[in-house]
C-alpha cells in the first residue's frame, strides 16, 4: 500500500475510474440549482447540470465542502494505514476550500497533512493530483511529491474564454473595472490565473481569433523542446473541443492531448460555451 494518500475536491473534474485506479480522494463543492442542493459528480453529473440550467430561471450558487466532510476523509485515511496525507485544490484565492481543508488538518492528530494550493482549477489542478498519485503509487514520500508539484507550476499555462463575463462576475471572481473594460469594448478576452486569481490575458475580439492566440502560446512553448501534456477544456460543446484537440494533436508531434470539461461549480462561474488550454512540459 502507499504510504501518501492523495486528495482533491470535485472540481479537478478526474473521472471516477482514473480517481479508483490512483486512488485519489474525492471531496465534493456544492452546486444550487433553485430549491435543491446538489454535491457535484456524486450527485450531479456535468450533462444533468447543463440540461438543468437550461430550465432554471434563477442562475445556480456554489460552496465549498464543509470542513466535517475533510476531517471524516483524513481520519478514514489515517485510520487506513497512510503515513501521510496531501490535499490538493483549487486556487485558494477563488474558493474557500483550500482553506476548509487546511482547518480540517489542523484538527486530525497523529498524521502529516500537506495542504497544495493549485493557483488554478479544472484539468490542471488534475495534472497536480495525477502526478502525485503517480508518484504516491511508485512510493515516492509526501516531501519528493510535494517538490515535483512546484516544478509543474513553472511551466504550466492556462487560458480560457467565456460567452460572458458577467457569470464571473457576479460570483465575485472578477472585478468590476475589469467587466466594465470587457463590456465597454465588447471585446471577448482570454482569461488566465495570475498568482491565484483570474485576470484577462489579452484582449480579443472574436472567439477565433482567441483561439489562434492561445495555439501560438501554445506552440511557443512546445517548440522548446521536450514532451507536453495539453488538455482542451469545454463547458457543454463536446464538438468544439473535439475540433480544436485534433487540431493540435495534428499540428504538434511532442504533445498528448485530451479533452475535459468545466463542471458545474465552475460552469455555474464562467457559463455554457466556455472553452480553454491547459499544459504542463512532462519532466519525469
Ligand atoms: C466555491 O463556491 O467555493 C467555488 C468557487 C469557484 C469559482 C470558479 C471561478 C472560475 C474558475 C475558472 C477555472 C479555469 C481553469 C482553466
Amino acid at each position: 500500500m502507499n504510504k501518501v494518500a492523495i486528495v482533491t475536491d470535485s472540481t479537478a473534474y478526474l473521472a471516477p475510474d482514473i480517481r479508483d485506479q490512483y486512488a485519489i480522494e474525492m471531496v465534493p463543492l456544492n452546486v444550487v440549482i433553485g430549491e435543491d442542493s446538489y454535491q457535484e459528480e456524486i450527485d450531479l453529473t456535468t450533462s444533468e447540470f447543463y440540461k438543468l440550467l437550461k430550465n432554471t430561471e434563477k442562475l445556480p450558487t456554489t460552496s465549498q465542502p464543509a470542513i466535517g466532510h475533510f476531517v471524516e476523509t483524513f481520519e478514514k485515511l489515517k485510520d487506513q494505514g497512510y503515513e501521510e496525507i496531501i490535499t490538493i485544490h483549487l486556487s485558494s484565492k477563488i474558493s474557500g476550500t483550500y482553506q476548509s481543508a487546511m482547518s480540517a488538518a489542523s484538527m486530525v492528530e497523529d498524521i502529516s497533512i500537506e495542504g497544495f494550493d493549485s493557483e488554478i482549477s479544472c484539468a490542471p489542478q488534475g495534472y497536480f493530483v495525477l502526478e502525485a498519485a503517480k508518484m504516491a503509487a511508485e512510493g515516492a514520500d509526501a516531501k519528493t511529491i510535494l517538490a515535483h508539484l512546484k516544478e509543474i507550476k513553472t511551466t504550466l499555462k492556462a487560458y480560457f474564454m467565456v460567452d460572458s463575463l458577467q457569470h464571473l462576475h457576479r460570483g465575485g471572481r472578477l472585478n468590476a473595472a475589469q467587466l466594465v473594460v470587457g463590456n465597454l469594448l465588447k471585446i471577448k478576452p482570454i482569461l488566465h490565473f495570475e498568482e491565484g486569481s483570474i485576470v484577462p490575458f489579452e484582449k480579443v475580439r472574436t472567439e477565433k481569433k482567441a483561439v489562434a492566440r492561445i495555439c501560438q502560446l501554445l506552440e511557443e512553448d512546445v517548440t522548446q523542446g521536450g514532451a507536453y501534456k495539453v488538455t482542451v477544456i469545454q463547458a457543454n460543446r463536446l464538438e468544439s473541443a473535439e475540433t480544436l484537440a485534433k487540431e493540435i494533436q495534428v499540428k504538434f508531434e511532442n504533445v498528448d492531448v485530451d479533452i475535459s470539461h468545466f463542471g458545474p461549480v465552475i460552469g455555474t462561474h464562467l457559463g455554457e460555451g466556455s472553452l480553454g488550454v491547459s499544459w504542463f512540459k512532462l519532466s519525469r
